[in-house]
């Protein structure tokens, strides 16, 4: 087990050292050969160089700027008007924010009443915070203050496939229309009911939206529940990362077709690493609608909880949060497929609602400097909050 622990320290080690931005040819060639300079010796403080600790040896592979910016401290506020915490109210995972006629907009998951949980009668109780959820819209001209302006997409009619649930939602503006992605789950809601990712899409940011007809997107198909109690840890096989749920989703246009990201959950889920065995997957289509393909590159990030996903530099940059090894991470990646670590965070705000009216390219956390978060008032109520984030420039004593 040690071992184990040991190659996986040196694996993030490897990868945050791989992902930080290498400055020069010269710098990576030099790092190749192993060639230590005086100038990186004293950056990094080691007096000798033929006693190299393995955290020093590490170190040396670093780049002598460090890249601050994908580094961020963050703080969580109260927001105003209609999406103030109320009680019996729940308000959950917003949507990121656009912008029209000067004021923002947010999409997210509504539901009244308390959490029944899954022990009583499935049929009449809710078993989630997120469960009997509809989509609602609300607007702000500050992003403090918000008016709640009414129902976007209310769940199916019975027998659809989104007759019990539609939550977790992510808005996209493509060429004059407005595209809601969104969770979806058909009753009964038992533990192994599957979760599918639903799309609507109006001409108007205020709707009327259209449903498309069939999910979007499905978990896999090949894993085996083991006997037919209602036990989602109890599987013959697991299947792929997302054999269970497919959830969180967010869909981004990017080089000329359409990444929709997402969160996997698997049947028999486990725990690993302290927590949730959660993975992220990208699935990708020609057009909006779809049809969306999985990617077979897939999983894409093996830690990481809500999607929270932003061009950056050509690329696609990600907050990977909550599960797994690599948590309280922001990554990049080229292609919008190959993450690499480069910058780590104590900690963030969950479920974030992006604000997508910022110039992403100012500064790779520029899109995290304010937006929308939720937080857990208890067990049974959630409400949506404001975040702020910063990065660290410098570090005084008082009076300094
Ligand atoms: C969230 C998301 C999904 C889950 C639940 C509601 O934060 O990961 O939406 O289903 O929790």
């Amino acid at each position: 087990m040690k071992s184990k622990i040991h190659l996986f320290i040196a694996v993030l080690g490897i990868s945050l050292i791989i992902s930080c931005n290498c400055n020069t040819k010269t710098e990576n060639l030099m790092k190749e050969k192993n060639i230590v300079t005086d100038e990186q010796l004293d950056f990094l403080g080691i007096t000798h160089k033929d006693k190299l600790s393995a955290a020093s040896k590490r170190a040396l592979k670093w780049p002598m700027d460090l890249g601050n910016e994908w580094f961020f401290e963050y703080k969580v506020e109260d927001l105003k008007g209609d999406l103030a915490y109320e009680e019996g109210v729940v308000r959950r995972d917003p949507s990121a924010m656009i912008k029209h006629d000067g004021k923002y907009y947010v999409w997210y998951s509504k539901s009244v009443g308390p959490t029944d949980g899954f022990a009583g009668d499935i049929e009449t109780s809710k078993v989630f915070p997120w469960d009997r959820c509809d989509i609602w819209y609300a607007t702000s001209e500050d992003g403090i203050t918000w008016k709640e302006e009414g129902i976007a997409v209310a769940r199916g009619e019975k027998g659809s496939y989104d007759d019990r649930s539609v939550f977790t939602v992510e808005i996209m503006e493509w060429e004059g229309v407005y595209y809601l992605c969104y969770q979806t789950v058909g009753g009964p809601y038992n533990v192994r009911v599957k979760n599918q990712v639903g799309l609507a899409w109006s001409n108007s940011i205020n709707g009327p939206w259209t449903k498309s007809e069939e999910p979007i997107l499905s978990p896999a198909n090949n894993g085996i529940w083991k006997g037919d109690k209602q036990d989602r840890f109890a599987v013959e096989k697991k299947g792929d990362f997302d054999s269970h749920k497919v959830h969180d989703p967010c869909i981004l246009p990017y080089k000329g077709k359409f990444y929709l990201y997402y969160k996997g959950e698997q049947m028999g889920e486990q725990i690993t690493f302290g927590g949730r065995q959660i993975r992220h997957g990208v699935a990708i289509a020609d057009n909006p609608k779809g049809p969306y393909i999985k990617s077979e590159y897939n999983p894409i990030s093996n830690s990481g909880h809500e999607i929270c996903v932003w061009p950056y530099n050509g690329g696609i940059a990600s907050l990977i949060t909550t599960d797994g090894p690599e948590k309280n991470t922001v990554q990049w990646s080229p292609d919008g497929i190959n993450f690499e670590i480069m910058g780590v965070v104590k900690g963030a705000p969950h479920a974030i609602g992006l604000n997508r009216t910022v110039d992403n390219d100012k500064n790779p956390t520029e899109i995290l400097r304010w937006g929308l978060t939720h937080e857990y008032k208890s067990y049974d109520y959630q409400y949506i909050r404001g975040f702020k984030t910063w990065n660290v420039i410098n570090h005084k004593a008082k009076g300094e």
